[in-house]
């Protein structure tokens, strides 16, 4: 007699079982490997992010960017193994930035044994502009969650304005994991606090509550009541007391999923480094390996085959492809004609949504923008940004923005007939209120951005600083994002010191692909404008006056159109051939101009250069930068209400830099720009100085 072995059949338990250690030990062994990276979160929360992918989510591997896909954010990012387990073994397609898909997997598995490594599609932590399926880049602590509250506010938006009666385009949820360091950062706090004033029902938060961070035991520092905080702040708050179990985890979000009217908060008990026997629990688990001792402990106590490494088991991918790519593909499919009928039925809105998701611009966006006249007494910049602002947001849709609470003093507000308020019922409105939380604002237009919206953040330049961490995302993650920055010098004069910018211009300089520009008289701005709205994949800085600036007669002085380059000849001696260069920026531009006048009549041939953008201009050509600056011309004097730090690149050893070496003072402008040099005659003293005929 024999007796054939016949394989148990998977359940469907098991399968889910076998998912989830799955994700755990891809996790162990990926950080082994590199012998660097965060093990026990991934260990404790593959369940959840199973959970939430596998049954919950409406998401088309084959199509990262379909764009009512639900959004997950891993605002922990630290846990950024979790989010390359899901990537590779849902089969997520890889699509450029372009927008093309590209035939080949976001994350391999080969990504996944080169965690870590150089080049690989699993980097330390989630990257947008560099995974395809990562919704947002993370690791910031704090910055993912306060971003999601950026992309409920946009589905908001999108379901108001494209949603018709049986056709829902946009509906759409976003569900954000984070930890306890999330929670601990104000930026968390803002945000919460926004999104439950708003009642963001799509929003839901899940929150690793673990006990843990890097230091040990949140006892040392973190022993509020978190709970009670968010219900303070309006949300619907769950309970989850096992992060194993999968079925509650799936009932709390059916939960969120019903709740109408706030967003939803699950407080998930969980244990860091779940499985391995001596480091749950401990901070140890958090960011080192385990070692290959302990890797093998935390295996057996999955059952897992010990001596394997990297291991997907036959029937995981299929699970995953059963599950959440059965879904996601029967929902993108159905959305597909969905949207076939609505081209059909509203063919313009359509089209807006197609120029959106491209990051196009509607024909003639800027037939009416303004051409501001000459005007010796001038326009303030914020009021010319307020103008212009009014303008793009009728001719472009998805245009829409606000301010942490000074609207009135930014000029941001969108005044025009219609434009509305952005509120909890009122999803249509264009004019957003961030309230006084300039780092939530920052990530909430990153949301936006994210979401494909245009959108803008406007506050006091010296505040840039409370928003600065979600501006260098901005950047980082090549996002269109607007901030729109006034009182950008010393002309509040009276407010002093606290609220006279000075290092902010070179702090945001420096900052990689971020464009910084500030105008120097009104029709400088509509070119900014102009400039920064055709950007796809870069953010914009705009430092903006409080006070008028004189409107340059453009019949004697060149085209604003020069701002595209960044700097420009703005006026020169009329032969042409100067032999001493004024360089200015924004309130500088006109005092540079007016001193070029004296100079003249005192037989001085000077040059001005208006430079709106350093970084504008050091995308130029060589020959065009030689063209504004020639190396023959070593005598150059840079003017510019701001600290003095990096002028030395424009002027030179031998030059001169008329800016500031001190925070201001508490007075009126006039006072101040005499006190600290920005007067006609004192940069005509310099340069006879420089040019030894003083
Ligand atoms: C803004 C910010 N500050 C500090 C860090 C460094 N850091 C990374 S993880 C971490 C501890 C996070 O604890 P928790 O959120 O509870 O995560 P867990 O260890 O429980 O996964 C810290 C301090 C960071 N990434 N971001
Ligand atoms: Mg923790």
């Amino acid at each position: 007699m024999s007796a054939t072995h016949v394989a148990e059949p998977m359940t469907e338990a098991k399968l889910d079982q076998l998912a989830v250690d799955t994700i755990r030990t891809l996790s162990i062994d990926a950080v082994q490997q590199a012998k660097s990276g965060h093990p026990g979160t991934p260990m404790a929360l593959a369940p959840l992010v199973y959970t939430i992918w596998n049954r919950v989510m409406r998401f088309d591997p084959k199509d990262p960017i379909w764009p009512n896909r639900d959004r997950f954010v891993l605002s922990n990012g630290h846990a950024s193994m979790l989010l390359w387990s899901v990537l590779h073994l849902t089969g997520t397609q890889a699509v450029n930035a372009d927008y093309e898909r590209l035939g080949e997997p976001s994350v391999s598995l080969d990504d996944i044994r080169r965690f870590r490594q150089l080049s690989s599609k699993a980097p330390g932590h989630p990257e947008y502009h560099w995974v395809s399926g990562v919704e947002t880049t993370t690791g910031p602590l704090g910055q993912g969650i306060a971003t999601s509250v950026g992309m409920a506010i946009a589905q908001k938006w999108l379901a108001e304005r494209y949603n018709r009666p049986g056709f829902p385009i946009f509906d759409y949820n976003i569900y954000a994991v984070c930890g306890d360091g999330c929670l601990m950062e104000g930026i968390g706090s803002e945000a919460a606090s926004l999104g439950g004033h708003l009642g963001l029902d799509n929003l839901c938060w899940i929150y690793d509550n673990n006990h843990i961070t890097i230091e040990g035991s949140t006892s040392i520092a973190f022993t509020e009541d978190v709970a009670a905080r968010f219900l303070a702040y309006g949300w619907n708050v769950l309970r989850v007391g096992d992060a194993n179990d999968l079925d509650r985890i799936e009932q709390a979000l059916s939960v969120f999923r019903a709740t109408k009217g706030r967003p939803t908060f699950i407080v998930l008990d969980s244990h860091i480094g779940y499985g391995s026997p001596h480091r749950q629990d401990t901070a140890a688990a958090h960011g080192e390996p385990l070692g290959e001792e302990e890797v093998t402990l935390a295996k057996r106590s999955y059952g897992w085959p010990e001596g394997a490494r990297f291991l997907v088991p036959d029937g995981v991918r299929e699970h995953f492809a059963a599950g959440m790519g059965a879904r996601g593909a029967a929902a993108h499919t159905k959305w597909t004609a969905l949207l076939a009928s609505y081209r059909a039925a509203f063919p313009d809105l359509a089209t807006e949504i197609d120029q959106m998701q491209r990051r196009e611009l509607p024909a003639g966006w800027d037939q009416k923008l303004p051409v501001f006249p000459a005007d010796a007494k001038g326009m303030a910049g914020r009021d010319a940004s307020g103008k212009v602002l009014n303008v793009l947001a009728q001719s472009i849709p998805w245009l829409l923005g606000g301010s942490a609470d000074l609207g009135p003093s930014n000029k941001t507000t969108l005044t025009y007939e219609g434009a509305g308020d952005f509120q909890a019922g009122h999803w249509a409105g264009k004019n957003l209120h961030f309230g006084i939380r300039e780092h939530a604002m920052a990530a909430i237009v990153n949301g936006l951005a994210l979401s494909k919206l245009r959108a803008f953040g406007a506050t006091f330049f010296i505040f840039s600083d409370y928003a600065r961490p979600a501006i260098r995302l901005s950047a980082l993650m090549e996002l269109p994002s607007i901030f729109v920055f006034t009182h950008d010098a010393m002309g509040d004069g009276e407010d002093g010191p606290t609220h006279q910018p000075v290092e902010h211009l070179a702090s945001l300089r420096a900052i990689p692909g971020l464009v910084t520009l500030r105008p120097g008289d009104a029709n400088e701005v509509v070119e900014a404008y102009r400039y920064i709205m055709q950007l796809r994949h870069q953010p914009a800085v705009l430092a903006l006056s409080r006070q008028p600036l004189p409107t340059l007669d453009r019949r004697g002085y060149a085209s604003a159109a020069g701002v595209a380059r960044g700097a420009y000849v703005l006026a020169d001696p009329p032969d042409g051939n100067p032999e001493v260069i004024l360089i200015a920026s924004g309130s500088e531009v006109s005092l540079a101009a007016q001193a070029h006048g004296q100079l003249l009549t005192e037989g001085i041939r000077a040059r001005v250069v208006s430079m709106p953008s350093w970084d504008l201009f050091e995308h130029q050509t060589q020959e065009y930068r030689n063209s504004v600056l020639p190396p023959t011309v070593p005598a150059r004097v840079a003017i510019e209400q701001a600290s003095t730090f990096g002028w030395e690149r424009y002027v030179g050893a031998a030059g001169r830099v008329i800016a500031m070496h001190t925070f201001g003072a508490s007075a009126p402008l006039s006072e101040l720009q005499r006190k600290f040099g920005f007067q006609p005659e004192l940069v005509v003293a310099a340069v006879k100085e420089l040019l030894g005929r003083a």
